[in-house]
């Protein structure tokens, strides 16, 4: 059985590997079908996401009607087709940009299917994308707002005519961006053409709308630059690619920062406006600088990434600080009630590995951590079916400000949060490894079997670890024959002293961390290059590296820069940040001062929170920030005030 399932794992690793074209990333991702999790950790979440999640988003997306829009559209191009020449129907959901749900779950749904056949959840797909493509007008347009009711907008953001407020708020673009995402993802599982010929029935439209620049037009939310890049990638029509450079070249100079047409792309130096809209451009020219070669693109988003990570980066890896425009702050603007909705944290992680992809440096691997467990994971529930769309770093136990709810719910008018988590999370393992040349990047730390080919020789990797909670890590290296080649494991910022890759965040405390490496008695402590140890040898089958990451408490202080972390302190153990909440509201976590003498330890509990290790800070437990709200409505906080 073990035989099969690694067989499976090495020729899904040579079915699935990105084509590698003229030009490409410089490190290239193990894809996410060639790693599977096989305990722990992130086995637990994405089993909670495909059982749970992901049938429960599917539900919730009918319920919700978003996908009736797509048979009402359908209706009125029939009907009127037969005669009815005033025939429309009004949209029974809220946002022009509800058909992306539809297909962010397809995408989420899809990628489960590719870790685990499922006849009936692939039925049940099919019977969507058959409604999908029904909605479809002849020429490739698919927007069911405007097809369903097409003698006048619909909702004030939809212009007259087609893409004429897309700059602004339409979402044409954004819907087309995402169903591209799907449809590649869906014929990736399942070998089918039905989503994606729908994509590229309406890529076709695009490239007669847009190509060879014929309309000038800036894409009020980015997004269609990334899913171009993917039907690049799958199809080889480099039409596609194009587009996505024509997309992004198209915005600035002169317009609103919000969704960052103020400047030309190349030459922005900050990250600013609308966080999702912001990082999904990031992400973009990250595709279109590694594809095209244009350095131009990443000088930007080096210096861009400085300015998120250096200056308006919560310790949870969350971004978009403002709930005013779902925004980024000015620099150092950090409230505790940030906004920082799952989608930013979404779009961070996405952005970050791909500067590592084009860098090779760790640091980026870090931040995508940081995120990962922190403020990403706290966007669902740990029954996996409530969500918050903002991930604040305090909360008094009463606001409604989760999406104009108080506390985790069901489900969003504007649900762009939880089939967000649910692709992500569905296709995580697609993060742990990489290749460059004759070296393995070894990223994330998770029990997981895999199979990558490295300078030539296939390798079959293993993780026995119980991270984050334990600090252990057995990674075996099995080489189908010996082979020398580099296996660079990344040495966590955390565990080297730095919580974040810049002065945002420092350890505040009289502890050190400790981290070794060994193969058998051969205890290896360099070279370290950009944040990865560097191991290079002849590997034989069964070399095993035993990493240790030591796993103190530590003490976490923000910048003086900052105005809400002065004079607090916050706690974190390895990659997970903690916080006091308190459910018996006996007192304000806010408000409580953390004694001076408190003495500092972690306890596992498995009896709490689906089995968590949480902090005692003297008498106070704290619990892991990504299991807040839990237990009901809470006020939390995760700086707390330090005894002056
Ligand atoms: O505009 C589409 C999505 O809705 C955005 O990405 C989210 O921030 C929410 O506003
Ligand atoms: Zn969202």
């Amino acid at each position: 059985m073990k035989t099969k399932f690694l067989f499976t794992l090495a020729l899904a690793a040579t079915v699935c590997a990105a084509p590698l074209l003229a030009a490409d990333y410089p490190v290239q991702p193990v894809p996410f079908t060639a790693v599977r999790v096989t305990g722990g950790f992130w086995r637990e979440r994405q089993e909670v996401n495909r059982t749970v999640t992901v049938p429960f988003a599917l539900q919730q997306c009918e319920d919700s009607k978003r996908l009736t829009n797509f048979d009402l559209a359908a209706e009125t191009m029939r009907r009127r087709a037969a005669g009815e020449k005033d025939f429309q129907n009004k949209p029974p959901t809220i946002y022009p940009f509800d058909d992306t749900d539809a297909y962010k779950a397809i995408e989420g749904a899809s990628y489960v299917l590719s870790m685990t056949p499922d006849a009936a959840l692939e039925k049940h797909l099919d019977d969507w994308i058959a409604r999908i493509a029904a909605a479809q007008e002849p020429d490739g347009y698919l927007y069911t707002f405007r097809t369903m009711h097409p003698d006048s907008p619909a909702h004030k953001w939809i212009g007259e005519h087609r893409w004429e407020k897309d700059p602004d708020l339409s979402h044409e673009l954004y819907c087309a961006g995402h169903l591209y995402e799907s449809g590649v993802a869906h014929f990736q599982a399942t070998g089918k053409r039905a989503l994606l010929d729908v994509c590229l029935k309406n890529a076709e439209l695009l490239w007669r709308d847009f190509g060879d620049g014929k309309l000038r037009l800036a894409p009020g939310h980015e997004i269609v630059e990334m899913g171009l890049v993917k039907l690049f990638r799958v199809t080889g029509d480099a039409r596609w690619l194009k587009l996505a450079q024509i997309f992004l070249d198209a915005r600035g100079p002169g317009g609103p920062a919000y969704n960052q047409r103020h400047r030309l792309v190349v030459d922005q130096i900050e990250a600013v406006g609308h966080a999702v809209r912001a990082n999904y451009l990031y992400s973009g020219m990250a595709d279109v600088a590694a594809l095209t070669g244009d350095t131009r693109y990443l000088d930007a988003i080096t210096k861009i990434w400085e300015s998120a990570t250096a200056r308006k980066m919560y310790l949870t890896g969350g971004v978009g600080a403002l709930a005013k425009g779902e925004a980024y702050g000015a620099d150092y603007e950090l409230p505790p009630n940030g906004y920082n909705e799952t989608c930013a944290a979404v779009a961070l992680m996405m952005w970050n590995h791909r500067m590592f992809l084009l860098t090779g440096e760790a640091k980026f691997m870090d931040v995508f951590e940081r995120t990962a467990f922190n403020g990403f994971l706290s966007g669902v529930s740990i029954s996996g079916d409530r969500f918050f769309y903002t991930n604040p770093v305090a909360y008094d136990g009463q606001k409604k400000n989760n999406s104009g709810f108080a506390g985790r719910v069901p489900w969003f008018g504007c649900a762009c949060c939880p089939p967000n988590l649910m692709r992500t999370l569905a296709s995580l393992t697609g993060y742990f490894y990489a290749v460059r040349g004759d070296s393995l990047f070894v990223n994330f730390y998770a029990q997981n079997e895999g199979a990558a080919t490295v300078a030539g020789t296939k390798v079959k990797l293993a993780q026995t670890t119980d991270y984050p909670w334990q600090g252990a890590v057995r990674l075996a290296v099995s080489p189908e024959k010996p082979a020398k080649f580099s296996v660079r494991v990344r040495i966590p910022g955390w565990a080297r002293n730095r919580p974040v890759p810049s002065d945002l965040y420092s350890y505040d405390d009289q502890v050190s961390a400790v981290w070794s490496a060994k193969i058998g008695r051969d205890e290896i402590s360099g070279p370290l290059e950009n944040g990865f140890l560097v191991i290079t040898r002849e590997w034989r089958a069964g070399d095993i590296v035993e990493l240790n990451f030591g796993l103190p408490v530590r003490s976490v202080r923000g910048n003086d820069k900052i105005a809400a972390t002065q004079g607090r302190v916050a706690f974190e153990r390895g990659p997970v940040v903690y916080c006091v909440e308190e459910p018996a509201r006996t007192f304000v976590p806010v408000e409580w001062v953390v004694p001076a003498a408190a003495t500092l330890t972690a306890e596992p509990r498995a009896d709490l929170l689906g089995g968590v290790t949480v902090l005692k800070v003297g008498e106070v437990t704290a619990i892991p920030y990504f299991a807040w709200n839990n237990r009901g409505l809470a006020p939390m906080a995760v700086w707390l005030k330090r005894a002056p």
